[in-house]
Formats: structure tokens, C-alpha cells, sequence
């Protein structure tokens, strides 16, 4: 099927939260965030594709920030696209390929290439789920727990969560803020999934203090050191018992081979923007099953976009733990999509054509601060 790329429209969001949502990294009260739609002609019929794009308005979880992915995009990014075009063969599976020879930068590819894939499934009917290969119908929800003012409002938010039906809690932790909040959720809830994430905020010398997380029975701790200290990551897990997950660490497939064969990550939180795209996510998956290491869907406060496509590539079978793919209500009042609702706390897997539903026009319209048109 060949797919003739005419522009992609590029919308800058801002959808307000509902509840600040405070990392070690940042506390968030709106998501700035970009909307990716690319215009295409397939077999003479107009089709239009959709993505998100992870990246948030600072350059505080990794290096790109959403006026870093206009700028790559229209300068770099895009004339690679037109270029290959032009040579013919361009389809979403080849568009990463195209896009290589611009280092880093994966959350604006991830994005480009998500509205690709989208354009080509919906011209050929067929769901995400199924291009994926995916027998679940649905996937057990987790959510992420932000930093709270204190233990007690920390115990509130997480029986709140509880009682909507979610199967597993995440606590955002750092310094000062880590045993004291663990200790609490854990002696409150005996049973309940529970585990950490630091966002790369510890250093090894952190490792005492670290270890006494290794009493709360956690599933993991989730990128305690720093994206680049993967021997660091080995020697911690090495004295730690709470097995090691990475997130930020792991950007590719190759990063993920070298995080499992150096021991630094027993779990690998699979983020499709961080890591390039929903392709390449799916190479990660398919590396860690072969070698045996569990891997979990991540989120980015996803719209219905994003939500969807991710609550697919998680059912994947080597998806074994529960993601970070809560309700849309975790974030949003309102989404630019029909809501994802918890279900006896699981997400369902959409089944339309493409990745996601199409976007609401009023609702993506009034959440719109800015468009940015770039013909291809
Ligand atoms: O449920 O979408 C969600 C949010 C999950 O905690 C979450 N995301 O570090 O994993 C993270 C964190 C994050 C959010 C990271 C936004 C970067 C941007």
C-alpha cells in the first residue's frame, strides 16, 4: 500500500490536571504537551493519521521539551520524510530507518511515526491490537502515586485509588521522601501490588538508605540512580533485593540488551516515546521475553491517543506486571477522546481501525494554544 504524506499538523496542548501531579523532578498542574496529525493519501483516498508526543514543556525528565520537538521536526525530521518519499518505499515500519540519521531526539520521531502508523492501519482497517498480534481484550491498571504534603494525605489519595478498582500503586519517591510514605502504604495495605519510582534522583551512595525499602515487599524499584549510570544500577541491584526496573535508562532496544545482560534491570518500564517509537517498543518486549526479564507499559499522562495504543502494546504477552495505564479521570476531567474507564480495574483494548480513536475536534480545539503546519 503506498502512502503519499502531504503535512503533518502539529497542535500545542495544555490540559489542565486534576490534582497536581509532584515528581522528584517537577510538579505539573496542566499537561503542555504536542498532538501530531498527518495528513496522507492512500490508493487515491485521503486519509488522516494521529499522535503524542511524550515530551513536556522542560527538558526535566529527559533532554527534549516540546519547543525542542517543533524545531527538530520541521528543520530535520521532516525533509528526511519528504526526502525518502520522494525515493519512494516510505511506510511506517521503514520511517524510523529514515529518521536514524538524526541522533536522539525519540519522542519527536516516536510521535511522527506513531501518526504514520495510525494513517496506514486506519486505510487498512485493521486495529493496533491486531497489527500487534494481541489475544487480551484488556490489561490490569496501575497508577502513579505523586508526592504528597504528607503521610497522612498520601494514605487518603491511596485508598481513594484503591477503592476505584486500581490493581497495583506506584509511589513517586526521593530523597526525604521514601521509607517514612512506603512503610505507611505497606503497613495500611499488607497485600497491595506496591512499588517506587525515584525519576534518577539517588546516587549510589544512596544504597544504605535505599536498602530499607527491601522490608515493604515491593515489586520493584523503579530508576533510582541516573540515566546514564547503568554499572551503578548493577551494583545497587546487586546489594538490594527489591528487584531493579529501569525506565529513563533504557532509550533502545540496544540500551535494554545491555541494562539486562549487565544486570542493571531485572524489569524494563517500556515507554513508546522514550524509546523511539511503538516499533521499537515492541523490539523491547520481544528482547526481554527471550531473556526472561518482565517489562511493564509506562505512561507520560497520556491523552486517549496515547492511552489507547499503549493499553494495546500492553497486552503483549511479556506485559506481565500491571502499567501505568489508569483511567483517563487519573489526569483529565476531560479528554480529546471517549475516556478510558476502569473496568473491575482493567483498561480495555480498543479494537477500531488505527491506533486510537480520532481525536474529539471541539475538545482538541479548546485545549489548543497553538498549530504549526509543515508540508511534507
Ligand atoms: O500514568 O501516565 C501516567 C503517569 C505515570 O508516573 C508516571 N509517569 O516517570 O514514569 C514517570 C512519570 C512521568 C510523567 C514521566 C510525565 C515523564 C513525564
Amino acid at each position: 500500500m503506498a502512502i503519499i504524506i502531504k503535512d503533518f499538523t502539529f497542535s500545542s496542548l495544555e490540559i489542565p490536571l486534576v490534582t497536581p501531579f509532584t515528581t522528584s523532578f517537577s510538579t505539573q498542574t496542566a499537561r503542555k504537551m504536542l498532538v501530531v496529525q498527518v495528513h496522507t493519501e492512500v490508493d487515491g483516498t485521503s486519509v488522516s493519521g494521529w499522535g503524542e508526543c511524550g515530551a513536556l514543556a522542560e527538558p526535566v525528565y529527559s533532554e527534549e521539551y516540546t519547543a525542542g520537538v517543533l524545531d527538530v521536526s520541521e528543520r530535520f525530521l521532516l525533509p528526511l520524510l519528504a526526502a525518502a518519499q520522494r525515493d519512494g518505499g516510505l511506510t511506517a515500519e521503514t520511517v524510523g530507518h529514515y529518521l536514524e540519521p538524526i541522533v536522539g531526539h525519540r519522542m519527536a520521531k516516536s510521535a511522527i511515526e506513531m501518526a504514520v502508523l495510525d494513517a496506514q492501519l486506519r486505510a487498512a482497517g485493521v486495529s493496533f491490537k491486531d497489527y500487534l498480534g494481541v489475544t487480551r481484550d484488556k490489561v490490569p491498571s496501575g497508577v502513579s502515586v505523586g508526592i504528597q504534603d504528607s503521610v497522612p494525605r498520601l494514605l487518603d489519595v491511596v485508598d481513594g485509588y484503591l477503592a476505584e478498582g486500581y490493581q497495583r500503586i506506584k509511589l513517586k519517591i526521593k530523597p526525604g521522601w521514601d521509607v517514612d510514605p512506603v512503610r505507611a502504604v505497606r503497613e495500611a495495605h499488607p497485600d497491595v501490588p506496591l512499588q517506587v519510582d525515584a525519576n534518577a534522583t539517588y546516587t549510589l551512595v544512596d544504597a544504605a538508605q535505599l536498602r530499607k525499602l527491601d522490608a515493604y515487599d515491593l515489586l520493584l524499584i523503579e530508576q533510582p540512580l541516573a540515566e546514564d549510570d547503568m554499572r551503578q544500577h548493577a551494583e545497587l541491584a546487586r546489594v538490594m533485593r527489591t528487584p531493579m526496573c529501569l525506565d529513563e535508562s533504557v532509550v533502545s532496544a540496544a540500551s535494554a540488551a545491555d541494562a539486562i545482560s549487565m544486570g542493571a534491570a531485572a524489569i524494563i518500564n517500556i515507554k513508546p516515546s522514550r524509546v523511539g517509537g511503538y516499533l521499537e517498543a515492541r523490539r523491547i518486549h520481544d528482547i526481554a521475553r527471550a531473556h526472561g526479564t518482565a517489562v511493564w507499559c509506562g505512561g507520560m499522562l497520556e491523552t486517549g491517543i496515547g492511552r489507547g495504543a499503549n493499553a494495546a502494546l500492553a497486552g503483549l504477552p511479556g506485559f506481565t506486571l500491571p502499567g501505568d495505564i489508569s483511567a483517563s479521570s487519573r489526569f483529565y476531567e476531560h479528554d480529546i477522546t471517549t475516556p478510558f474507564v476502569l473496568e473491575d480495574g482493567f483498561i480495555r483494548i480498543p479494537t477500531g481501525p488505527g491506533l486510537c480513536e480520532e481525536p474529539n475536534a471541539d475538545a482538541l480545539a479548546g485545549f489548543t494554544t497553538a498549530t504549526h503546519v509543515f508540508p511534507v
